[in-house]
């Protein structure tokens, strides 16, 4: 090998992610850019290192979603460090275009007219351009959009660089491993804001207990993906990975452990209400422990629970640590008991090859079954997405004859057929609010997802009245993405959500957590506004590929956030009580 650091999963995902918004910039075909997105998402997914992988000789073409140019290309970025298609596209079309596309309002076919009409290379440029009305009179741009792309260019100057989720989940996992296998580390653990299952990490806080830090410490200086040592203290070490993201190790006796565990975990907030208990009851409350008085021997420091149990109150979730009035709750003993995983009976929105899935309906079910569910729905694109290849009623036709099929085939090789497959799709919400299939066909569906894909630029009025509109259809049982928001990327529509709730809960809709880290809407804050106005809520991977099931965990940490329990939560229902939920007399 050339290079002399291993490049992390992470990092190949991220440049596979870069070329696949490259070739949308410089207009390749649909297929393709599907094909770089696809192999991301399943190399973000692999749980063995790529690099580890190609250093002996594995075939990267047995694993899903990875064809042979692609397993060409991950074989030279491991060798060289450098993917040839990358480095092609970014001889060709200028990097700056990145920053375009995240404008919003700016595509990446808008980006790719603005490139070739005017020019714009990137943000300055297409500043310029806009403030000297030379946007508006592109063809399909008009002074409307011109507006919103010059408040959209602020937006993207003004962003924070935090990460998503998934992103820092992925980076952190090997250093975790790293930090719990060195010299003399008796205890270690995530803190901060992704131990809270925040949707995007500032920063990520590892800690660690150990007599002596400098080993542990050496172990996080040399780790693969370092790209800088920002600081290494006797406490204190903060590195900062190749993708720009900052990792904090502390390091302490294992005596603190539990003192040090909850004042990293945050969040500042619950923080500050703890250390206010403490005052309360006379005592005094730091990174080191709970003490009275002067004395300089703590009350409680070494386990969590000891912390929370000498203040008088049980131990309370991360994900709770918001000060959102879970001090309290402990104190009345009503916090609320949470949502796992392991409470998930079944998934009811994810894609197949049949719209623009990465994989078939049997490979799909037997990821669903690995996964000890229940029951699956699956739930491809409607015909407006033209580009996923959605469906018609005609090929919904085709579709229902093949799983006729795929059914038969599973109960003659199994016996039973679990998961129970469920028959649905996702309804594009056309722009009056009608839905993107026949009446009779919504009805023979045993799940009608419905979800906007377009026209995200109405006024709040509009997109509100075309909402509610397709939630008082019979048919519907779940608005999926309510805002329709990616992180980092695109805000989401305009919409009064609070009216959407009312509704939705009226009519017995339920509001999706959709757990895509690109994703994760409705957020937390959304979920609890959806619980209190009455409404059931419904957590789906949104799965374009049988990796992509596992992206569940973010919904049930952000479901967990919102101190949602099993009986909230839909797909946390035994299929008969899913059934009367759904409304459907069963085909
Ligand atoms: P982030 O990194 O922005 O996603 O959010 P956090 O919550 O991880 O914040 P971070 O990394 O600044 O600090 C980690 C934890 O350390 C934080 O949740 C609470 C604790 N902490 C840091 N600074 C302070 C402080 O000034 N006062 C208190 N009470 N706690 C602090
Ligand atoms: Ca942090
Ligand atoms: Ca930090
Ligand atoms: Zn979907």
């Amino acid at each position: 090998m050339s290079s002399s650091r291993r490049i992390g999963n992470a990092e190949i995902a991220e440049r596979l992610e870069r070329s696949a918004d490259l070739l949308e910039i410089d207009g390749a075909n649909a297929f393709r850019v599907r094909a770089y997105r696809n192999a991301a998402e399943a190399v973000a997914a692999h749980a063995e290192s790529f690099s580890a992988m190609v250093e002996r000789g594995a075939d990267l073409t047995e694993l899903k979603g990875i064809g042979k140019d692609l397993a060409a290309g991950i074989t030279a970025l491991v060798r060289d460090g450098a993917l040839p298609a990358l480095e092609e596209l970014s001889a060709r079309v200028p990097l700056g275009l990145l920053d375009v596309v995240q404008v919003q309002g700016v595509g990446p076919k808008r980006a790719h007219t603005l490139w070739q009409q005017r020019d714009v290379t990137g943000l300055d440029d297409l500043e310029r351009v806009a403030r000297a009305g030379r946007v508006a009179d592109l063809p399909g741009f008009g002074e409307k959009t011109q507006a919103k792309i010059l408040s959209g260019i602020e937006a993207v100057r003004r962003r924070d660089g935090r990460v998503r989720l998934g992103d820092a989940e992925v980076l952190v996992r090997p250093l975790l491993a790293l930090v719990e296998g060195a010299a003399g580390v008796k205890r270690a653990a995530v803190a901060g804001s992704l131990r809270r299952g925040r949707e995007t990490i500032g920063d990520v806080d590892l800690l660690a207990a150990a007599q002596d830090p400098a080993p542990v410490m050496a172990a996080l200086r040399a780790a693969d993906g370092v790209r800088e040592v920002l600081g290494s203290g006797d406490t204190k070490t903060s590195v900062l990975l190749t993708g720009g993201l900052q990792v904090d190790l502390r390091v302490v006796p294992e005596a603190a452990y539990g003192a040090a565990l909850v004042y990293f975990t945050g969040s500042k907030a619950h923080n500050v209400a703890l250390r206010q208990r403490a005052i309360e009851r006379g005592l005094k409350l730091s990174e080191y422990g709970l003490f009275a008085g002067d004395d300089e021997e703590p009350i409680a420091a070494r386990d969590e629970r000891d912390v929370y149990a000498a203040l008088e109150l049980p131990w309370i979730a991360p994900e709770l640590r918001e000060d959102r009035g879970e001090v309290e709750a402990a104190d009345a003993g009503r916090l609320p008991e949470l949502l796992t995983l392991d409470d998930i009976r079944g998934d009811l929105h994810w894609h197949t090859t049949w719209s623009d899935g990465a994989d078939d309906v049997e490979t799909m079910l037997e990821a669903c079954a690995a996964r000890g569910y229940e029951y699956a729905a699956i739930t491809d694109h409607s015909q407006a997405l033209r580009m996923t290849g959605g469906l018609d009623a005609a090929k919904l036709a085709r579709q229902w004859e093949a799983l006729d099929i795929v059914e038969r085939e599973r109960e003659r090789e199994r016996g039973e057929a679990a998961p129970t497959l469920l028959r649905g799709l996702e309804v594009d919400i056309l722009k009056d609010g009608r839905l993107d299939l026949d009446d009779d066909w919504l009805e023979r569906l045993d799940i009608v997802v419905a979800s906007v894909h377009s026209f995200f630029d109405l006024a709040q009025a509009d997109q509100t009245e075309r909402i509610v509109r397709a939630l008082g259809h019979p048919s519907v049982n779940v608005l999926a993405h309510p805002t329709g928001r990616l992180l980092g990327r695109r805000d989401g529509i305009d919409v009064d959500l609070d009216a959407i709730f009312a509704a939705a809960a009226e009519h017995g809709v339920a509001i999706e957590c959709n757990a895509s880290p690109y994703r994760l809407d409705a957020s937390d804050v959304h979920l609890m506004r959806a619980v209190r106005a009455g409404c059931t809520i419904v957590i789906d991977s949104d799965a374009h590929a049988a990796a992509g099931l596992d992206d569940m965990r973010f919904g049930v940490l952000t479901a967990r956030r919102a101190w949602l329990g099993v009986d909230q939560v839909l797909n946390a229902w035994p299929l008969e009580r899913v059934r009367a939920f759904l409304g459907r007399s069963g085909r």
